[in-house]
């Protein structure tokens, strides 16, 4: 069967502390990369993915059942994330709180007072790590009438796109599929917003699996997992995404002393906490102030020791929908984790 729905396999305890401990504690991150990838190439799918996809699972049921109208984004990405920890997971990067012409990678900032609109077209994404097993995962809440079928145009689109995943099939079948579904239903796939394979302590590992077709090469790899999300919009839209002026996403590039001792604190900080997995700022505000937080970003940001993710936004600001799964494909095939 192609995805079969609940042949998760039993549970494992995990020892999230002792996996903490695992990487080595070098200096650069992208030597602990080498090691993990290959480590994760000899396996197939690894328990931890299960239980990460079925938190992830759970923590859109916990959203989906609430009405997020006149609440923060702040409380809707603490909500989330806090679910997420409470399974014993941890978050893989602040959740995503996107509306409306925003598609991907707005997040609440410290003390974030916008509110969901009465309104509007939320997308909610998602990611869950153990031991940086990642898995990503997104649901978008409708309440606007008119965008309805946008939403579930959307929804329909993953399912063709999962249902064109094969092992050792080429990555340019999803976006055909995609392509084809969305064109039949009177929507448009935004082409620069893509799926990705995950791997350890990576979100996006290398393949990206693009919503339109192109003449990408890439096949899917047995033991191999992948993050599946189309994003729709209306004809009226450019199908295209821009940078929406904000940016409060960040991941660390490299470790690296800075002879400022807060700044050095800051990014010991991050890699105990993240690795260099994406972070918000208000994850820190336990160990340092908001102020102290928001210039050192800057500062580390131009001395590229991080990295920012800036807020994307349709360029003819039409409304965007999403749908996302995390899939691995197992010997029997593709298997929807989350
Ligand atoms: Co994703």
């Amino acid at each position: 069967m192609m995805f079969p729905a609940s042949s998760s396999p039993p549970r494992i305890a995990y020892d999230f502390e002792n996996s903490l401990n695992h990487p080595p504690s070098i200096m650069k991150t992208t030597e602990v990369w080498a090691d993990f990838s290959q480590l994760s190439k000899s396996i197939s799918i690894d328990q931890e993915y299960f239980r990460a996809g079925e938190i992830v699972r759970e923590v859109k049921n916990e959203v989906e059942r609430r009405d997020w109208r006149g609440k923060t984004y702040l409380e809707l990405c603490e909500f989330v994330e806090a679910q997420i920890r409470k399974r014993g997971a941890l978050p893989a990067f602040p959740c995503n709180v996107c509306a409306d012409e925003s598609a991907a990678h707005y997040t609440a900032v410290i003390d974030d007072e916008r509110k969901i609109q009465e309104t509007t077209i939320v997308k909610v994404d998602i990611g869950a790590h153990i031991g940086g097993h990642v898995v990503d995962s997104a649901v978008t809440l409708c309440y606007n009438d008119e965008l309805l079928d946008l939403a579930e145009a959307t929804k329909s689109a993953l399912n063709e796109a999962l249902k064109a995943i094969r092992d050792g099939g080429k990555v340019s079948d999803v976006g055909q599929a995609v392509e084809y579904y969305a064109s039949k239903r009177g929507y448009v796939p935004i082409s620069n917003l893509s799926g990705h394979s995950l791997d350890l302590f990576e979100v996006h590992a290398g393949t990206s699996i693009p919503n339109v077709w192109t003449a990408s090469s890439s096949s899917f790899v047995r033991g191999r997992v992948y993050a599946i999300e189309p994003f729709l919009t209306t004809l009226e839209g450019s199908g295209v995404v821009v940078d929406g002026g904000s940016e409060n996403i960040f991941s660390l590039v490299a470790r690296k002393r800075t002879k400022e001792r807060l700044m050095d604190e800051f990014l010991d900080s991050i890699w105990k906490k993240c690795r260099s997995l994406p972070f918000a700022l208000r994850w820190f505000t336990d160990e340092f102030s908001k102020t102290q937080l928001e210039e050192m970003s800057e500062k580390l940001k131009r001395m590229r020791l991080i990295r920012s993710y800036p807020e994307l936004v349709e360029s003819n600001r039409q409304p965007v929908a999403q749908a996302e799964h995390t899939v691995g494909i197992t010997e029997s095939g593709p298997l929807v984790l989350t």
